[in-house]
């Protein structure tokens, strides 16, 4: 179908005003967060409620076009980047919230809804969203779902697909796909919504979500500990659980990243003595979970080489952690590559050592910044200043090294554009095959999200 005539079809459904083509409006909607994934679009859709999405994707089946999803565009696998002309679907205007439940403790919400307005109204009512992550301003529930965001609660809730309980989706033919109940135990068949979460955007279009909510902890208290490596934060996180506390985060830092979030934000040291690795921690318990978190960190001192406790939200300290990608994107002459992956956490530091020799002998001008959700085994591994025509050679040389350390290519961010040609690394061809077989299933003509995850068979 010619554009223009296309263009006149999404404009009956959803307006005039919301079909866009001028390259000077799309252009945010064709480029990733990083600035690598540069793509284009015939148009950029913004339907108001389900019943527009379902309308725009039976038009686009139609007419053969395939389409790409998009929330608040924060990935940073180049999986919401229409590559090769793809109409984006945009859930900018999906974003109701219809109730938060107290006493079933759950939030329903369009998916355009961002993440820090979801977390927002659950705090009204002293609840919480159990996801948190730095991009919480823009990234939407939907977002979240389909990629199966971690974040930095996870250690202590999970991930998205743990939180979802019911999902609203339409398919790439425009038939609707409701699973939603507001039931913890529910085992009537295939856990559909599990299936759709980590999806990005291959199956389904999300437009509603029914989540979970979490209470809060009451007294949580945060510690950024040096220390010399892997091995010596691990003892202090067990020795933490040992005492009691709960665990609300486990983050881990180097001192190449603090000196970078440093220099970029303009942040004293956080530390008297210097370390080559930090652990930034943020507990919780029944009471006086600062005494006990001091005394843990008087009884590790062989482990610990300086720390600094802080009480109360908004902690300081998580500045250090949540300024490392803001910086790193930054500091770098060329945009970041950015490799999420993960490991069994007794590999972590050996792959870390082994990542620094792989990467010392074949690409000695790249810098490696690698930081992380440490309790989860999830390393960020992002390098700075690599030329164009090495990313392709150094993701090859990273995902190899985290597959013999029995990891996986992408812990928390997804496969998208930036891996789909390493997803059989680790995986099975029957594995392989099952996914395929599903995508056939939901999509034949494979017009959703098309370059990404492995191709059905058509
Ligand atoms: C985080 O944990 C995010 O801060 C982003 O997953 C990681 O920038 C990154 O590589
Ligand atoms: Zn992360």
């Amino acid at each position: 179908m010619q554009t223009l005539e296309l263009v006149d079809e999404l404009a009956a459904v959803v307006g005039r005003a919301h079909v866009l083509t001028d390259p000077d409006v799309v252009a945010g909607y064709v480029i990733d967060w990083t600035g690598h994934w540069v793509g284009r679009t015939r148009a950029v859709v913004r339907p108001a409620d389900t019943a527009q999405v379902a309308a725009v994707l039976t038009v686009c089946h139609r007419a053969g076009v395939a389409v790409v999803p998009q929330g608040g565009n924060t990935g940073l696998v180049g999986g919401s980047i229409p590559m090769e002309g793809e109409v984006v679907l945009s859930t900018a205007r999906l974003t109701e919230i219809e109730q938060v439940d107290p006493v079933d403790l759950t939030i329903a919400a369009g998916a355009g809804v961002t993440v820090a307005r979801a977390q927002q109204a659950a705090r009204e009512l002293g609840l919480d969203l159990g996801i948190d992550l730095a991009s919480r301003d823009t990234a939407t529930l939907g977002g979240i779902v389909s990629t199966n965001a971690g974040g930095i609660r996870m250690i202590k809730n999970g991930n998205t697909r743990h939180q979802l309980l019911g999902i609203e989706a339409v398919l790439a033919d425009g038939r609707v796909l409701t699973r939603w109940k507001e039931l913890t135990k529910d085992n009537v068949g295939y856990d559909l919504p599990g299936l759709l979460a980590g999806a990005e955007g291959t199956l389904a279009v999300i437009t509603r979500v029914l989540m979970r909510l979490v209470v809060p902890s009451r007294e949580t208290q945060v510690a950024l500990v040096g220390v010399d490596g892997v091995g010596a934060a691990s003892e202090v996180t067990a020795a933490i659980r040992r005492a009691g506390l709960t665990l609300e985060a486990a983050e881990f830092m180097t001192r190449a990243g603090v000196d970078l979030v440093r220099d970029h934000c303009g942040l004293r040291a956080p530390l008297d003595a210097d370390a080559p690795f930090y652990l930034l921690v943020e507990v919780s318990g029944q009471d006086s979970a600062q005494e006990v978190l001091f005394g843990v960190l008087q009884e590790s001192a062989a482990a610990v080489l300086d720390a600094v406790v802080e009480e109360g939200p908004a902690h300081r300290l998580w500045r250090y952690r949540e300024g490392h990608t803001e910086s790193v994107s930054a500091e770098s002459t060329t945009p970041p590559l950015k490799l999420d992956l993960s490991t069994p956490l007794r590999e972590i530091e050996s792959f870390l050592t082994a990542l620094g020799e792989d990467l010392a002998d074949a690409a000695p001008n790249v810098r490696a910044i690698c930081f992380g959700h440490l309790g989860d085994g999830n390393i960020h591994v992002n390098l700075l200043d690599v030329g164009v025509d090495q990313r392709e050679a150094i993701t090859d040389l990273v995902l190899r090294r985290v597959t013999r350390h029995n990891g996986s290519i992408s812990a928390e961010h997804g496969v998208g554009r930036a891996k789909a040609l390493w997803i059989g690394l680790g995986r099975t061809e029957v594995d392989l095959d099952v996914m395929r077989s599903i995508r056939t299933a939901l999509d034949p003509a494979q017009l959703l999200n098309p370059h990404i995850l492995p191709a059905g068979q058509r």
